[in-house]
């Protein structure tokens, strides 16, 4: 037997075209098999979660900065383009040798399916099966699909020639991209309804009114000057950082808190109903991440609801070092696998550190924590603001490296003093005469005392301060700026309630948060 090879350009293209539609079978495949086991266990949010762990800091925080808060898609387009691009060539690879392409599929799902599985949120060897169905059903189209585009035997290719082969090619491949499609919608919308009991039970959580309710946020806090960051920050515009692909959705009527570790003589497992049942206290309270550089939009001011950590903790048996307790760190363990570790001190010296169940007026939107979350003022989100809590462990910092601690992050972090300057923009061109400069200061837990405005190399003058609302929230400031003609470099800077001021030092995010002072370039016309 004889087989005559055409020595076309399209044989080629037609290969690598299969190449992708089985990746494309494979992915889509795969999200219909993670509707069946777990929404997080598909191959792209598994391998972009295993990226998100291995990406050094550096990277992570350039990210974190360059793409905010569609960094996340960003990888999930770069995952997809990379996959894309091998599937090309295992498709020409498949044209020569059809067993190997196959098996390249196969090794792709490996990943997949490795990575699924060492995921820390991973629920099982179950986790695989998307990946390895997917793999194994795009193997196999690649095999059938390729096996398309090579000559027949003459006796095979009869009275019908090419032609009749290229046509039987372009039903295939049709075929198995309609069939693709169809199998990923379907994945996909299953993965939307599957968040179904988690939306319900959050849509029937009433929260009750607070046995200590916030005082009222002081009139004037809120300066009215155009550009100034609204003194409570809605939901809708909260920052958001996070190292979840897929926001997770915990159904509230199934959460579970357990609290234990070392020196907790009475270990506690709580529902949200018990959490509910409590006395509730309401505080505002102003979050800022370590990854915020200077002048930065990581920081956003909430109402929030929740429920005293120390008495909790208290009831557990717990007490600070500072009395003797034995454990020093407390972990908090999310349902998606992070720890978060804060000095069991700070969250017992009398500070508002709250397992918080509400944010601005109602439950906790899914992206914030939902059912429930840390809040301690005065830490670092990455030390203190644990979202979809679910495990609460008593242990030293000698004993236990948290999530970003392992990733170089400092084991202890407070909140460093800040002033940002929110009016005039950079490089803003304002007119001769009086210009508002504005903006917010913050040093949670210890307060703000004063800002001061530096124009240019001149004296630092001192900003009028709006009103406080607590020592735990930012504060708004303003200065009547008379500007003249040319351009000027705008400086601002802070002093804490203790009488701190605010360094100039200027560091990084990593380890512990930057320092240094915000400026504005502008020119005055
Ligand atoms: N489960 C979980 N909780 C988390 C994080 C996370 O990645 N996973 N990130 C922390 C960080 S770094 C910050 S700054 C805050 C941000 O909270 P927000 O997204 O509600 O603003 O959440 C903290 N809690
Ligand atoms: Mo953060």
């Amino acid at each position: 037997m004889q087989t005559r090879r055409r020595r076309n350009m399209t044989r080629p293209a037609l290969a690598a075209l299969s190449g992708v539609l089985a990746g494309f079978a494979a992915l889509a495949v795969a999200e219909l098999v993670s509707a069946a086991v777990r929404p997080q266990a598909g191959p792209v949010i598994a391998v972009g979660g295993a990226a998100i762990d291995r990406t050094p800091p550096a990277v992570k925080d350039w990210a974190i900065r360059n793409f905010g808060t569609n960094d996340k898609l960003i990888l999930q387009l770069g995952i997809l383009a990379v996959l894309a691009l091998f599937a090309l060539a295992l498709g020409m690879v498949a044209l020569r040798f059809r067993r190997t392409g196959a098996a390249g599929v196969l090794l792709f799902g490996a990943v997949g399916a490795v990575a699924a599985t060492s995921r820390p949120d991973s629920t099982g060897p179950s986790d695989a099966l998307p990946s390895v169905v997917g793999a194994v059903v795009a193997a196999v189209l690649l095999y059938f699909l390729v096996g398309r585009l090579l000559p027949r035997t003459p006796s095979e290719q009869g009275a019908h020639g090419p032609d009749r082969d290229r046509r039987d090619f372009v039903i295939a491949a049709t075929a198995v991209a309609a069939a693709s499609a169809g199998a990923g919608a379907l994945g996909r919308t299953l993965n939307a309804s599957r968040g179904h009991n988690a939306v319900a039970s959050r849509d029937k959580v009433v929260l009750p009114a607070p046995a200590s309710a916030a005082p009222a946020v002081p009139r004037g806090a809120q300066l009215r000057i155009p550009g100034v960051s609204r003194f409570v920050t809605p939901n809708s515009s909260f920052y958001r950082v996070d190292t979840a692909l897929v926001v997770p959705k915990v159904d509230a009527t199934t959460w579970r808190l357990r609290i234990h570790g070392k020196g907790v003589t009475r270990p506690l497992t709580l529902s949200f109903g018990d959490l509910l049942r409590r006395e509730l206290i309401e505080r505002d309270i102003t979050l800022t991440c370590v990854s915020n550089e200077v002048g930065g939009p990581y920081v956003g001011n909430a109402r929030w609801i929740g429920v005293r950590l120390a008495d909790l903790l208290t009831e557990c048996g717990v007490a600070p070092p500072s009395k003797g307790g034995p454990a020093d760190q407390l972990v908090a363990r999310s349902v998606d696998g992070m720890t978060i570790g804060s000095p069991v001190e700070d969250v017992m010296d009398g500070r508002d550190a709250l397992l918080a169940l509400g944010m601005n007026g109602g439950p906790l939107p899914f992206a914030h924590g939902f059912p429930v979350r840390m809040v301690v003022p005065g830490l670092y989100g990455y030390v203190s603001a644990c979202k979809w809590i679910k495990d609460i462990e008593l242990t030293t910092f000698d004993a236990y490296d948290t999530y970003w601690v392992r990733r170089k992050w400092s084991r202890r972090a407070p909140i460093k003093t800040q002033a940002r300057i929110d009016t005039p923009k950079p490089f803003a061109r304002p007119q001769t005469g009086t210009v508002m400069v504005a903006g917010v200061a913050w040093a949670q837990h210890r307060g703000i005392g004063k800002v001061e405005i530096r124009v240019d190399d001149g004296p630092w003058q001192e900003a009028r301060l709006a009103a406080e609302d607590s020592r735990d929230t930012w504060r708004q400031w303003s200065f009547p700026w008379r500007a003249t003609k040319g351009g000027h470099t705008l400086t601002v800077r802070a002093t804490d309630g203790d009488g701190q001021v605010q360094t100039a030092l200027r560091t990084r995010t990593i380890p512990d948060g930057a320092s240094g002072h915000h400026s504005v370039v502008v020119t005055v016309d």
